[in-house]
């Protein structure tokens, strides 16, 4: 409230993509907008679905509630609401919470002048949930292959899916999603490090600027990336790490239905090695 009365600029009307100035207004600190409200519409359906879930399974169990995706005979089709129904509306419900929260980024990011950034990277998290949740269970014809919602179950998920094709760590666009993961980590340890470096030297040490930086990583390693650079890097990192999961789950079935560990055999496959030995496949 005190910052927005001195700042009175960033609440400017217009960049709304839907309901013109309908809800082109702020509750509080929060701007509305029309998909303000399709978030909140969406998300209160969704949790009010699971709490009801919850209240007519097992148990209240924290650790142990579950709400599950219908059983495989339940194919592609609408299940009853206490067999799987309900993760279906569930899923339709954070499906439409997610993206309408990516619209509302949208909607700021124009209002501001700014550039679509944040909302195109959430939208890569958002694509990765849809992969598990609806894409993959389309390609494999049952919804039964979405992955429940609860907090062991979801583990468990996660192993038993693992563990299906044997050895998961062979799966070769798991292993690039991992190693942008830790590249990822590499560069925001280097970056904090840097600006915590620059920004807060010591007692009595005076900030410094982004020259100081640029020489710190020359005098280093003959090379700086620079400052926009590093957000650039840091960005298409974390954007690959996700890209690059949502791969590997979608190869794991719909492409390779094997243990990942055997995949690797198209190595000894190859035609160069037919005189020697005749491959894994004689
Ligand atoms: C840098 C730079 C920054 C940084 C960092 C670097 C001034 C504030 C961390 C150094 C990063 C490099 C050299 C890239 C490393 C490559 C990978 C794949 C991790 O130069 O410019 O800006 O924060």
């Amino acid at each position: 409230m005190a910052l927005l009365s001195f700042e009175r600029k960033y609440r400017v009307r217009g960049g709304t993509l839907l309901g013109g100035d309908l809800f082109d207004f702020w509750v509080g600190p929060f701007y509305v907008g029309f998909f303000g409200v399709t978030t909140i519409f969406f998300a209160s359906l969704g949790t009010a679905l699971i709490i009801y879930g919850a209240a007519i399974g097992p148990t209240w169990n924290v650790w142990l509630i579950s709400i599950n995706p219908p059983d495989a005979r339940y194919g592609l089709g609408l299940a009853p609401l206490k067999e799987g129904g309900l993760w279906q509306v569930i899923t339709i419900c954070a499906i439409g919470a997610f993206v309408s929260w990516a619209l509302r980024q949208v909607e700021i990011s124009r209002k501001l002048g700014m550039g679509l950034h944040v909302p195109f990277a959430f939208s890569f998290a958002i694509a990765a949930y849809v992969t598990l949740v609806v894409i993959r269970p389309v390609m494999l014809g049952a919804w039964a292959n979405g992955f429940p919602y609860g907090i062991f179950s979801h583990l468990d998920w996660v192993s038993n899916t693992g563990y299906q094709y044997l050895n998961f760590h062979y799966n070769p666009a798991h292993m690039i999603a991992v190693s942008f993961f830790f590249t990822t980590c590499f560069a925001l340890a280097l970056h904090g490090s840097l600006i915590l470096s620059a920004v807060n030297p010591g007692n009595r040490g005076t900030v410094k600027s982004p020259e100081y930086e640029d020489t710190f990583f020359r005098d280093v390693m003959g090379y700086s990336i620079g400052t926009l650079g590093i957000h650039r890097l840091g960005l298409f990192l974390a954007l690959a790490a996700v890209f690059f999961s949502a791969v590997c789950m979608i190869i794991s079935g719909p492409v390779w239905v094997l243990g990942w560990p055997e995949w690797w055999n198209w190595w000894l496959d190859l035609p160069i090695w037919e005189a020697s030995s005749g491959g894994s496949n004689p």
